[in-house]
């Protein structure tokens, strides 16, 4: 099986081409680099014979993408611009990466035989409508332009499959965690903030009052849950939310951040992030009964196994 990755440099790509490459496919990683690094995709000197090519490019070039993912069977599609505070402070740019991006993955897939992509879509599709747990049907209601470029492509997705028989899932991840995230902008993962600036001995801030919580999954399950929907989905269009289905606040996260360190950490408390969702968890009953996706890592356990990563 030749399988592309968008983005495949990248935090999450990174770790769904790992597996890839272990199941013995043939692996195309297309990054332009922006946020990606080739030390991302270091494993592969542990599976020697693989089959690994980098391709860099855009996805916002329609003629890179269509040449790279010639000759492969299916897309995972991950590059985008992984932020809310930047499709805000420039829609326009964004939407090139997010959104028309999809756009191009799509119309290459279906003019060079590829049957099926995967698509990286996001709960911020939900913005911050009352409604808990999120199920498949709540109530779409982006709050950014990165929430609506998301949510744009999965109607694609849609159109894609009605139109042309392209076979489309769009996976709407929650808050995803584990090695590999870039803690490096303010915006970045509250997780991998705080576990990197925990090592350097340094404190962390939580904006409010810490009781926002959030449905925080490893990147582990976030790869089985992509690898089910290769495995298992060969015709249609489906959708579903990614999470492992538990609330975890980010008071009780501190907690037990310093259960694992076992050293005290310095909380400091300041205002809200203005526009900041209070409540995301999800209910993931219909990718477990239609997938038989089977979160295997608790927060707890996420978090150990990151945190040796780190050191
Ligand atoms: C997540 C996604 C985002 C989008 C959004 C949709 C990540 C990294 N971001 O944003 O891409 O899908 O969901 O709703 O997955 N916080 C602190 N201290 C810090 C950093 C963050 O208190 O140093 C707070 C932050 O204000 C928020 C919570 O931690 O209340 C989680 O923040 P986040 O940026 O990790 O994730 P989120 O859910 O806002």
């Amino acid at each position: 099986m030749k399988i592309c990755i968008t983005g495949g440099a990248g935090f999450i790509g990174s770790h769904i081409a790992e597996e890839c490459v272990k199941k013995g496919y043939e692996v195309i990683v297309f990054d332009n680099f922006s946020t990606g690094k080739k030390e991302n995709l270091s494993f592969v000197k542990n599976f020697p014979g693989s089959s690994l090519k980098i391709v860099k490019g855009d996805v916002a070039d329609y003629k890179a993408v269509s040449k790279a993912v010639k000759g492969c069977n299916a897309i995972f599609h991950e590059a985008a611009v992984a932020s809310v505070q930047k499709s805000i402070e420039n829609p326009p740019a964004t939407f090139e990466s997010n959104a028309k991006g999809t756009l191009n993955v799509l119309e290459a897939s279906r003019n060079n035989g590829v049957t099926k992509v995967i698509f990286a879509c996001s709960a911020a599709i939900f913005g911050d409508h009352p409604e808990i747990p999120k199920r498949e049907d709540s109530p779409v209601l982006p709050k950014s332009p990165y929430g609506a470029d998301k949510y744009i492509s999965e109607v694609y997705l849609r159109l894609y499959n009605e139109l042309y028989n392209l076979t489309t899932v769009s996976l709407r991840y929650f808050n995803v965690f584990g090695p590999r995230q870039d803690p490096s902008s303010p915006y970045s993962g509250v997780i991998s903030i705080f576990t990197t600036r925990i090592a350097q001995g340094k404190d962390i801030t939580v904006f409010g009052d810490g009781k926002q919580y959030r449905d925080f999954i490893f990147v582990k399950d976030v790869v089985q849950a992509n690898m089910l929907a290769l495995e298992k989905i060969h015709s249609g269009f489906h959708y579903y939310n990614v999470g492992y289905g538990k609330a975890t606040d980010l008071n009780m996260l501190i907690s037990i951040l310093q259960k694992i360190y076992q050293k005290e950490i310095t909380v400091n408390y300041t205002d809200a992030r203005p526009g900041d969702i209070k409540e995301s968890v999800t209910d993931p009953s219909k990718i477990i009964k239609e997938l038989g996706f089977t979160p295997g890592y608790s927060v707890e356990e996420g978090l150990r196994i990151l945190v040796e990563s780190l050191q």
